[in-house]
């Protein structure tokens, strides 16, 4: 703080700001003191007569092919122009370009330096003995010297402060996109895409995304099982510029979880659920299809698609199992910006939502293992399953949410639904089911049609043989 002397010192990205506490002060670098603007900012009043008083447009970047366009400002001195942030001078594009600085031309027109402008002769001898002043570029060029970011004016300069994600090109006098895949690729094993703002990952199959975002990673060889549920915050809103909001407070969910319930994004990365009409969603959340097939038995089986990444989400099921919920607390990465938040942050991650999300490696799931102990029926829409547990009621458990299915009934980990068991074809019986009798499978059960010369006896799926003048009679239990 020193070396702002009375100001207030501002860490930023690598340096420090001195901000003077009143608005209307600037600070000099050089007493290290704040000083009232009103002092010397006076306002230059130039007669006609004076030629460094001749005020014209100031352009930028010249060598854009629209650089006509680009006007900083339409009323500015050959000095204030080029002695700031200007590259020409002139009037209806016929644009003098503005001196290098470091030629005779240049110190010619900037004595002073860059942002310091010669203090008009009107305004006499100042009682420091200074005769520049420091160009408020942020008042003379108002947005166009920013653009996208925050202007902040200090004494022989001034800054431009851009969103995380944005760099300032001196040039185009704009915050731009930096392109974080350019040179170095920050994805692990995977492909890095550009986004405005951020940048994204994506992975080959079988490699999917890790909790990190930043990571391509093999299903089987997760070294840390923790890992393989990831649970994280659920978003119920997206406000402004798509920043998250509104967490859901009570405990952290799986993205399936939070994306199939009350979520619209997830995590402190901010990954957006897909859209609610979206085919995406129906597939995550194991929704009825819209094209009539909503039967859950008739519906194929979630595979791992390498030609279509679009289609490869993992069987919902597995991301279903969340972790214990813990305390909810934000972490320190999450991007909670405020549209005056121009400080140095971590960049947002916009998560593609047709990636698959910390999918688990298929794990054997005995239904009736004592996971069952804290036995609690729930309603289907809090199972984030939804559907799923037709033919069954939707239990939590310890891993999260499984569905307890009704007799006749097994549990398809892959459809995440109770299917009808087929009695008929369970080998495991060694005693044919329907003695004397066909076994034919049944919604929910089976039944037992008996072969031709028996009936039904009162034993349930025992045909007897019939009585032997009786006409063939076919019988079902
Ligand atoms: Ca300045
Ligand atoms: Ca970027």
């Amino acid at each position: 703080s020193a070396l702002c002397g009375e100001a207030l010192c501002e860490n930023f990205d690598g340096s420090f700001l001195c901000i003077c506490p009143n608005d209307n002060e600037e600070f000099d670098p050089i007493t290290s003191q704040c000083r009232s603007m009103a002092e010397t900012d006076t306002e230059p009043e130039l007669g006609p007569t004076l030629m460094a008083g001749e005020r014209k447009e100031c352009y930028f970047n010249l060598n854009d092919a629209n650089f006509c366009n680009n006007v900083l400002s339409r009323n500015t001195t050959k000095q204030e122009c080029c002695c700031t942030a200007g590259a020409g001078w002139g009037d209806n594009c016929e644009i003098h370009p503005c001196p290098i600085p470091g030629r005779d031309d240049y110190n010619q027109l900037c004595p002073h330096g860059s942002g310091l402008l010669t203090l008009p002769v009107s305004s006499g001898p100042s009682h420091d003995d200074k005769h520049f002043n420091d160009a408020n570029e942020c008042e003379m060029f108002g947005s166009e010297i920013c653009k996208n970011g925050q202007c902040s004016n200090f004494f022989a300069g001034y800054f431009c402060f851009c969103h995380s994600g944005f760099y300032y090109d001196k040039i185009r006098l704009e915050c731009v996109d930096y392109n974080e895949c350019e040179f170095t690729n920050p994805c692990e094993h995977g492909a890095c895409v550009n986004t405005v703002g951020s940048f994204n990952c994506f992975c080959s199959p079988p490699l999917v995304l890790d909790s990190s975002r930043q990571r391509c990673v093999s299903l089987n060889t997760t070294e840390d099982p923790d890992q393989d549920v990831h649970v994280d915050i659920c978003w119920r809103r997206l406000e402004g510029d798509n920043m998250c909001a509104d967490p859901v407070q009570e405990r952290r969910t799986t993205y399936t979880e939070c994306c199939c319930l009350s979520g619209v994004a997830w995590s402190g990365q901010c990954a957006f659920c897909p859209r609610k009409d979206s085919a995406d969603y129906a597939a995550m959340c194991n929704l009825p299809r819209t094209d009539g097939t909503d039967s859950l038995r008739e519906r194929t089986g979630y595979e791992y698609g390498p030609e279509d990444p679009s289609e490869s989400f993992p069987p919902p099921y597995w991301d279903n199992y969340g972790g214990p919920a813990g305390t909810y607390d934000v972490p320190e990465s999450v991007p909670l910006f405020t549209d005056g938040d121009y400080g140095v942050q971590q960049p947002p991650f916009r998560v593609p939502i047709s990636q698959p999300v910390v999918p688990l490696a298929p794990q054997p799931v005995d239904p009736y293992a004592e996971r069952y102990d804290s036995f609690e029926g729930l309603q289907a829409e809090e199972c984030g399953i939804l559907n799923g547990c037709e033919n069954g009621r939707c239990v939590r458990v310890r891993e999260g949410y499984t569905c307890d299915c009704f007799d006749g009934y097994e549990l398809d980990l892959d459809k995440m639904a109770c299917i009808d068991i087929n009695e008929c074809e369970d080998i495991s019986d060694k005693i044919p089911l329907c003695q004397n009798g066909q076994c034919m499978n049944t919604e929910g059960s089976y039944k037992c049609t008996c072969l031709p010369g028996f009936v039904a006896s009162a034993k349930p799926h025992k045909c007897i043989p019939a009585i032997p003048d009786s006409k063939f009679r076919k019988t079902e239990n």
